[in-house]
């Protein structure tokens, strides 16, 4: 797509997942990548192998975007050649564990408001102000089914999926007279390392998530991601909603097992 060709993109959470298909979606585009993560091995390995396989850009830097002032540090610090950034993909994100509000440990919702929303707002803080000055640039969100719905045992991962929804919402009203694009991208299941982490490291527990039926794989969304940055620049996706087929809602998933 000659739309994306040398475009900078910048993806949070790009070491798996969504962020890392996004990652790969793009570069096979010919855009430079900015990519972030806490895991610094994956981070090496993914750039290293998209360079190969792509010759494109790609810059990598470890990156925990909990916290504010690292955040403005590690975007400051861009190199000169990928620093405007053309378009932002908030991915970093994670669900963390899955019970009744009453008995859940309030660290994980420490844990899911920091990075989920506030994350989101520092890394988006820090970016925006280059694209007003340049009066052009492309957010897009990884919201969530969960930021429509709501559902048992998901308070406050759902609370924060909705906090992005409104984020991006609020955003795009900022930003409508400064030629910047904001869109969401709201998946239901997709077979990543979410549950893994949902269920901290409970593999077994976060397999049978996705048995059953057909879950979305990370590759779906980011070809949902493509096309929404791909349209032409007087076309703003404000949101798409993407289920597996077997998923009808938050709740409803048909599984035979
Ligand atoms: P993964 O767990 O596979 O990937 C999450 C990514 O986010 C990883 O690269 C991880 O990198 C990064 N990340 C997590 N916390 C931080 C942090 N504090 N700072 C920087 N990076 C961080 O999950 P998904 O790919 O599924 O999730 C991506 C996004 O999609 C999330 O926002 C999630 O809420 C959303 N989503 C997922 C759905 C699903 O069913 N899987 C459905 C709907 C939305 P590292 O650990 O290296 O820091
Ligand atoms: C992550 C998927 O359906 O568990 O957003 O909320 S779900």
């Amino acid at each position: 797509m000659e739309i994306l060709k040398n475009k900078i993109v910048f993806i949070t959470g790009a070491t798996s997942g969504i962020g890392r298909a996004c990652a790969y979606a793009f570069a096979k585009e010919n855009a430079s990548l900015v990519l972030c993560g806490r895991r610094v091995s994956l981070l090496k390995s993914i750039k290293n192998d998209i360079e190969f396989k792509f010759g494109v850009d790609v810059y990598t830097f470890q990156l925990d975007v909990r916290f504010k002032n690292d955040v403005e540090k590690s975007i400051r610090q861009i190199p000169e050649k990928l620093k405007n950034i053309d378009i932002l993909i908030n991915n970093a994100g994670l669900g963390r564990g899955f019970a009744k509000f009453y008995e859940d440990d309030t660290q994980n919702w420490d844990e899911m408001i920091d990075t989920n929303i506030k994350g989101l707002l520092y890394v988006t803080r820090a970016v925006v102000p280059g694209m007003v000055e340049r009066k052009s640039g492309h957010i897009i969100n990884l919201g969530s089914l969960a930021g429509h719905e709501a559902y048992p045992n998901g308070s406050v991962y759902c609370g924060t999926k909705h906090a992005v929804d409104a984020i991006t919402k609020s955003l795009r009203m900022d930003v409508v007279d400064k030629n910047i694009r904001v869109s969401t991208v709201d998946p239901g299941m997709v077979e990543t390392e979410f549950s893994v982490v949902r269920f901290k490291g409970d593999e077994e527990r976060a397999k049978n998530v996705y048995k059953g039926y057909t879950p979305l794989k990370a590759e779906d969304i980011a070809d949902a991601v493509l096309f929404t940055a791909s349209r032409p620049a007087h076309v703003n996706i404000a949101e798409i909603i993407i289920y597996p087929t077997a998923q009808a809602s938050a709740t409803i998933l048909h599984k035979q097992l």
